[in-house]
């Protein structure tokens, strides 16, 4: 057989249709700042920050420099039993940015592998501190924690899950807290829905505060759609934790490095610390695959404290854990937000941003929009019989009138780089004005 450097037929594509794809591409092929180059030459405004994951803008030139150089000079170093200095550097960094007492952090290559390696932890601080009956994990209906086993299992995406068997025994959902009837056109946090957070005591009651380890919550839903926590929801679920000895993980792999506006992570824009704080996407502008699990000092001094100094502590890691290449571009991209004070600059574009996607109340199919920061969801009511198809018509048209968004069933989500101008914001929700009007 022969092949030619246009076959797409190799490639099977993550979560992708790939027939349709394949017999029409959309296919991107250079980026700078806001900016996409199209294949056929095309400008496209990146709307998305890639797969919410650019959120410096593209081609940052000092990014690639400190990429560059740390390739010519240490390519690869072994991070088991032996370090090398860039990584410890990333980790402190992050914990200057992390609320108190996230003061440990251990690398991973993804969010997937944050969120299964924040699981296996409260597993094994269960167990150190002698509560090894602790087993049990508690996720929330259309939560998404990622691929790995542990992520599936945790998540609550049935679509995610039905092809995969019988997933991680233990484990348990809170209800979700997304209610058009009582939250629809929302700026912020709704105002109902707090009570929902009470259903992790009807759990409790159900399977007893010893058997489960861990609470696992985005605080901000962002695949299935932009979901905002309600007012007081986040504080009553860290209490009922805090109570029951259990541990609350914060998956901030989407909200994570300025997204909701103001502060590097949700933890802090909504004053609730949870126990542990997944991290991946903009922790390297995209650039280069790292992610990160923060964990409080309580939980590392757990296994720090015990047992035989000269003992493995954590029987987990991956060969590329604290990989030298990712923590430089890590270094880069934390300065860049750092030095641009990209987290505030996201809070002060952040009223225009809403204003523009809230003036989509008015157009065609909207049954809902939702904000905070730089994300906004806008939901479309589903084509009769055919759900999901009006969404990914508008993504289509969109894109090919130059602009990237991203749609999960019949729910648009907007996520730009936090360097967008205003007229990036015109440009974004004019174009998606303009489609909805010719999408049926
Ligand atoms: N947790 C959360 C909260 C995520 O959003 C992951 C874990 C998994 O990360 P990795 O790096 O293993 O993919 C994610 C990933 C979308 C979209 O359009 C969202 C993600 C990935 C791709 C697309 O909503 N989130």
């Amino acid at each position: 057989m022969t092949s030619h450097p246009n076959d797409l037929e190799a490639w099977w594509m993550p979560f992708t249709a790939n027939r349709q794809f394949k017999a029409q591409p959309r296919m991107l092929v250079a980026a700078e700042g806001m900016v996409y180059q199209s294949q056929d030459g095309r400008a496209v405004l990146d709307a998305t920050s890639g797969l919410w994951c650019v959120n410096a803008g593209h081609g940052r030139r000092q990014i690639t420099e400190a990429v560059h150089k740390q390739l010519a000079t240490l390519d690869y170093a072994p991070s088991f039993q032996m370090g090398h200095p860039l990584a410890f550097e990333t980790a402190t960094r992050l914990v200057e940015i992390l609320p108190p007492p996230l003061g440990h952090v251990f690398f991973t290559n993804s969010g997937s592998e944050s969120v299964d390696t924040a699981l296996k932890i409260a597993l094994a601080y269960h167990r150190v501190r002698g509560e090894a009956s602790r087993t049990r994990f508690i996720g929330r209906e259309r939560g998404y924690h990622g691929v790995g086993f542990g992520g599936m299992s945790v998540g609550g995406i049935g679509g995610n899950r039905k092809q995969f068997g019988p997933l991680l025994t233990g484990v348990d959902h809170l209800p979700h807290t997304h209610s058009l009837e009582h939250n629809a056109f929302t700026r912020g946090q709704p105002a109902w829905g707090a009570h929902l957070a009470d259903d992790l005591e009807r759990l409790v009651a159900l399977h007893d505060a010893s058997t489960i380890a861990a609470v696992i919550v985005e605080p901000m839903a962002g695949s299935t759609g932009v979901l905002l926590p309600p007012k007081g929801y986040l504080e009553r679920l860290r209490e009922i934790c805090t109570r029951h000895g259990i541990l609350l993980i914060f998956d901030e792999v989407i909200t994570g490095f300025g997204r909701l506006g103001g502060s590097a992570f949700a933890a802090e824009k909504f004053g609730v610390v949870p126990d542990m704080l997944t991290m991946a996407k903009g922790l390297t502008n995209g650039v280069i695959p790292m992610g990160a699990v923060a964990v409080s000092d309580t939980i590392h001094n757990e296994f720090m404290s015990r047992g035989d100094a000269a003992a493995i502590e954590l029987f987990h890691g991956y060969t590329y854990s604290g990989h030298p290449v990712a923590c430089a571009a890590a270094l880069a991209s934390l300065a860049i937000y750092r030095e641009e004070n990209l987290f505030a600059r996201a809070q002060e574009m952040a009223p225009a941003f809403e204003r523009a996607a809230h003036a989509l109340r008015d157009a065609p199919h909207v049954i809902d929009i939702r904000s905070m920061g730089l994300v906004a969801g806008i939901e479309l009511a589903p084509r009769p019989g055919a759900p999901g198809k009006r969404a990914y018509e508008t993504f289509v048209s969109c894109f090919e009138r130059g602009v990237l968004i991203r749609v999960t069933g019949d729910i648009i989500a907007i996520s730009p780089p936090l360097i967008l101008s205003d007229a990036n914001i015109d440009q974004m929700f004019s174009t998606l004005r303009d489609v909805l009007r010719t999408v049926s």
